[in-house]
């Protein structure tokens, strides 16, 4: 197999949890914090540690096949590249905000008015999606406190817990875009041998974060309530155990409807139920 590259991020928000997945993957690699590029020895791979800003483009233009990055990124860089998967993390929404004693009311009533922000093309866009004229101002950190100096009426910022807004006198005012870190590669590269293969490692390891192992004893009379409680990947495994009456019932539990089920089993007469993460499911 030819040699693969991805880009991940340097430093910052999705570094962790980029290095973590591919690690996750069963890939060996070194040196990731003092070197821009790393070799994976299991598998043919290099890692390139770039600015996010610029992963976006690279992958576009083929310098690396593959790349993880927030969407509001690929948005605003207005490239052409594939989507291979949404990942799960760096979840975040784009806003507009406007000082909490603003008298706007409606995303009308920024009409004439000067919006700052990082991401000039997704608000653009969202502006002339809702024929708003309004005036961008173009800044590239510390967008919240633009407001406050007199440079703007409202801002365009990316939002997780709101307590940035918050602490800089501002609300929200509308959703512009939600994003997460997304798995993106060249054009027409997807049915490559090597990115299918790594593509089976990365979905084998977003499936296992979905679900849990549960083990559990119940008495054998109350089994049949259990089984139509747990449907497993197949059905659930049931073992016999030394006390004849009873028996221990191995399954997966999708983690959204984890409690919800948990409190039915128990309720059905489950005891000692053990549930543990799975690191990998292959399908
Ligand atoms: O150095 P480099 O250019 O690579 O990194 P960066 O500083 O441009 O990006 P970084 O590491 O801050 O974010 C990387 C990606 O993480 C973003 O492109 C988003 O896709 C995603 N993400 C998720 C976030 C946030 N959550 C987030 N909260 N990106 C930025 N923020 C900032 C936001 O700009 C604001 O300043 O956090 C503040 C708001 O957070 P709350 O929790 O107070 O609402
Ligand atoms: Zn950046």
């Amino acid at each position: 197999m030819s040699s693969l590259k991805i880009a991940i991020q340097k430093s910052g928000r999705l570094n962790e949890k980029s290095v973590e997945l591919l690690k996750n993957c069963g890939l060996t690699f070194e040196n990731y914090k003092s070197s821009l590029i790393s070799s994976v020895s299991n598998f043919p791979l290099e890692i390139l540690f770039l600015r996010d800003d610029d992963i976006p483009e690279y992958v576009q233009d083929g310098i690396a096949d593959l790349g993880i990055v927030g969407e509001n990124v690929i948005n605003e860089t207005e490239v052409n590249v594939h989507y291979l998967q949404r990942l799960g993390f760096g979840k975040c929404t784009l806003k507009i905000a406007i000082p909490n004693e603003s008298d706007l009311k409606q995303i009308s009533d920024l009409e004439g008015r000067a919006i700052a922000t990082s991401y000039p093309n997704i608000l653009k866009k969202y502006l002339a999606d809702n024929q708003i004229n309004a005036t961008i101002r173009t800044i590239s950190g510390s967008v919240e406190i633009s407001p406050g100096l007199g440079l703007s009426d409202a801002i365009c910022d990316i939002v997780s817990t709101g307590g940035t807004l918050k602490s800089n006198g501002l609300k929200p005012f509308a959703d512009v875009m939600s994003s997460e870190a997304i798995l993106i590669s060249k054009n027409g590269i997807e049915q490559e041998e090597v990115v299918k293969e790594l593509m089976q490692r990365i979905q084998s390891v977003l499936k296992a974060k979905e679900t849990k192992y549960v083990v559990l004893n119940v008495k054998r009379e109350n089994l049949p309530i259990i089984v139509n409680l747990l449907p497993g990947v197949k059905s659930p495994t049931v073992v016999p155990l030394a006390e004849e009456d009873w028996v221990a019932v191995h399954t997966v539990i999708q983690e959204r409807d984890f409690w919800e089920k948990i409190n039915k089993l128990k309720a059905a007469g489950a005891q000692g139920i053990v549930v543990m993460p799975i690191e990998k499911i292959i399908m």
